[in-house]
């Protein structure tokens, strides 16, 4: 497939905690007027607003999406719109329909408007039982157990199939929990990985719930910009994969992660109560083989558990010392 030049972005979902990062990253190295920023239903902040075109629309109305692209000629979609996973299994038929018929309106689009890509993020909760938990292969079985994973699964494969059937150029990565110190995650089970944080300037204590000994794949969000931009601008002559990019930085237990902590802040204390998202946890991988992104397209993590404890720590403390802890 010849390659096509990415001059005009479309980010859907760009409110969330990754979107709303990777929108102002986008705009500062395409130009801001070249990112469209597109939201359902929260309200953007103001640096997200103001600083670049901003469109209501739900990857669920197809019409709308259609007329916001064609007004702002968008040649690229990035969907980050999703439901995931705790919120996902408290409502999974609508799970399935922001992942799934979302993610469908946005490949129809790129086949109608003759895009020139889409990237959607899968995630670790493809994943569930079968596989191996440690260093998870790029290649396993997959048969996640929540809404959210069935619908990424679905999600990794409509990509692939678009890609051979229709020649779109579809594109993602599974990331594993996100931690990043600007929008707060929403309705996820590696959320507790971002609320310790908060939690410890906050208040010094904190109430996980999932045991000390849960470990999962993380990654810091600035990780996670620079591999979801990567994938974006890589050869696409080059992948021999599409939609389902195993992506690893780091990993660790909860417990690992309060000590971490603790290093910074003596008094820290963290209590377990385990909710209905232990089950879900312990269904993912600890760890994942990445070694297809490194090969087809040079990823590389630069954050460990230490380096983003330090500037997570700075960030919210200083935020809080402002009295703006939570903007
Ligand atoms: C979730 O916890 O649902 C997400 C994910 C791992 O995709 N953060």
């Amino acid at each position: 497939m010849p390659k096509k030049e990415i001059k005009k972005i479309l980010v859907a979902g760009s409110v969330g905690q990754i979107g709303s990062e990777l929108t102002l990253a986008l705009r500062a190295k395409y130009g801001a007027e070249n990112v469209v920023a597109c939201g359902r239903k929260t309200k953007p902040s103001k640096k997200l607003k103001e600083s670049g075109p901003f469109e209501w629309a739900d990857v669920t109305d197809p019409e709308k999406l259609k007329t916001v692209c064609q007004k702002h000629a968008i040649d690229t979609i990035i969907n980050m719109a999703a439901i995931l996973s705790a919120v996902g299994e408290k409502n999974p038929q609508l799970a399935w329909h922001v992942n799934v018929t979302g993610l469908i309106n946005t490949l129809e689009l790129a086949r109608e408007l003759d895009l020139t890509q889409v990237l959607c993020p899968s995630s670790i909760a493809v994943f569930g039982a079968g596989c191996p938990r440690v260093d998870t292969p790029q290649e396993t079985v997959l048969k996640p157990t929540t809404m959210y994973g069935v619908s990424k699964v679905t999600g990794e494969l409509l990509c692939d199939y678009y890609v051979r059937r229709y020649g779109v150029d579809a594109r993602g990565l599974r990331y594993p929990g996100i931690i990043s110190a600007e929008t707060l995650p929403g309705g996820g089970t590696t959320d507790y990985a971002v609320e310790i944080y908060y939690k410890a300037i906050e208040e010094r204590k904190y109430t996980c719930f999932v045991k000390e000994d849960t470990r999962l794949p993380m990654m810091y969000m600035p990780d996670c910009i620079k591999g979801t931009i990567d994938l974006m601008e890589a050869d696409f002559s080059k992948l021999d994969h599409h939609g389902d990019f195993n992506l690893g930085s780091m990993s660790f237990s909860v417990g690992e992660l309060a000590a971490a902590i603790k290093k910074h802040i003596p008094a820290f204390e963290v209590s377990y109560e385990p909710d209905y998202r232990q089950e879900i946890a312990d269904s993912w991988p600890q760890s994942v083989d990445d070694s297809a992104a490194r090969r087809e397209w040079g990823w590389t993590p630069s954050h460990n558990l230490d380096s983003m404890t330090e500037d997570m720590l700075t960030k919210l403390g200083t935020r809080h010392a402002e009295g703006r802890l939570y903007h």
